[in-house]
């Protein structure tokens, strides 16, 4: 049997300012060209199986737009693959917390083919295909007071599926997952899930496609969509082709905008001139420009009055014409010099937060790394600055 193993689409995530010709977020319209082309590519590889493993929206109440838009590109799949079995669950991003709210997805349960799971845990049996997908939507596994689904597959049926929307823990997943991960998920155990005992575990939350043992997989996100989207760069977007017969696993990879996180330039000892003339050599160096791009290019050890002799009419040039240019300046780390009495300049909230985690944050796990710490709640600061 072959699955087609989606998660996080994220339909109607917004970024930037800028809009399309037909007035729509151009962040949003790359997302659900990305769905588009997920739709497309799944439809060609003619599964057996669509999983869809939560985050399909972006917010608790999607526009219309992005409504119309998901209800089109889901019918197109169930009417490119008939009689194939479409299961989805919701995620912490389209989970409402309280249930009287509803949930937007039940809507798709009026699209022939496709079984929504969106508040409780489920079940799903799929006789024609010998298959149960044992569903656990965010709410299931995150609602306080509830008792915890027992993860366990039905001996009855041939195949069986568990899918999942949250952070997976145990050493695997700390060795393998590069950032914190998203946030508000709730947490499982892998010796909970045991993906020895299924067939295949479907799994959502973490935005990079990520193999926590050979038949359990993160699909990843469809476009990157992250709270911090420096932490994806690296490596295609797209969605998981499982064999359950050949237990092999294929990863799809799906067009999408070009991200280019720049390699960080340090200023220190150079000139406004100087540090000019680096600026401009790395972004020049972009092969075919920053046109329509997404860039950021960090420059670390900057004081501030250099940063305002920076050429910045050349950087605007830069800002206009890519999609979004963040030139990501940081000044130099300040070292107290206690004793001599000479005035110490005050540490922004940058380098406050840097230097607590640095120097007085007790790490909780030896997996921890600190620098890593450092760089994120750095990291942290500065995009909310961004604002
Ligand atoms: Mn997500």
């Amino acid at each position: 049997m072959k699955i087609a193993h989606l998660a996080d689409l994220h339909l109607g995530f917004r970024a930037y300012h800028r809009v399309t010709p037909r007035g729509v977020n151009v962040r949003q319209a790359d997302v659900s060209d990305a769905f588009r082309r997920a739709v497309a590519r799944t439809i060609e590889l003619r599964p057996d199986l669509v999983l869809v493993a939560g985050d399909v929206f972006h917010t608790v109440r999607p526009s219309n737009t992005s409504i119309a838009d998901a209800f089109r590109q889901l019918s197109v799949l169930t009417e490119g693959l008939p009689d194939v079995p479409v299961v989805m669950i919701a995620g912490n991003h389209d989970s409402p917390r309280s249930s009287d709210t509803g949930n937007i997805l039940a809507l798709f349960r009026e699209i022939p083919g496709v079984t929504v799971v969106a508040d409780e845990s489920r079940r799903v049996h799929l006789p024609e295909i010998e298959t149960a997908v044992l569903c656990l939507p965010h709410n299931s596994l995150a609602v306080e007071g509830e008792a915890p689904t027992a993860m366990e597959p039905d001996p009855a049926v041939r195949h069986n599926l568990l899918m999942l929307h949250g952070t997976v823990g145990g050493s695997v997943a700390e060795q393998k997952m590069r950032y914190v991960t998203e946030y508000g998920g709730a947490i499982v155990d892998d010796t909970d899930i045991g993906p020895e005992r299924w067939d295949y575990v479907a799994l959502g939350h973490y935005h990079i496609a990520t193999d926590l043992a050979p038949n359990m997989w993160y699909a990843g996100g469809i476009e990157r969509t992250s709270t911090n989207i420096w932490m994806e760069t690296e490596g295609p977007k797209g969605f998981v082709e499982y064999d359950t017969e050949l237990r092999r696993a294929r990863f799809h990879p799906v067009e999408t905008r070009t991200v280019v996180d720049l390699d960080r330039l340090s200023a220190r000892g150079l000139s406004a001139a100087e540090t000019d003339e680096r600026i401009r050599a790395a972004v020049e160096g972009i092969p075919g420009g920053v046109a329509g791009k997404i860039v950021r290019l960090v420059v670390t050890d900057i004081p501030r009055p250099l940063v305002r002799e920076l050429n910045h009419r050349r950087i605007r040039d830069w800002k206009a014409e890519a999609l979004h240019f963040h030139l990501d300046v940081r000044p130099p780390e300040i070292r107290r010099i206690v004793a001599s009495g000479a005035p110490v300049r005050r540490q922004t909230l940058q380098e406050q937060v840097a230097s607590y985690l640095d120097k007085h944050w007790q790490l909780t796990s030896d997996t921890l790394k600190r620098e890593r710490l450092v760089e994120l709640g750095t990291e942290y600061i500065q995009r909310t600055e961004e604002g």
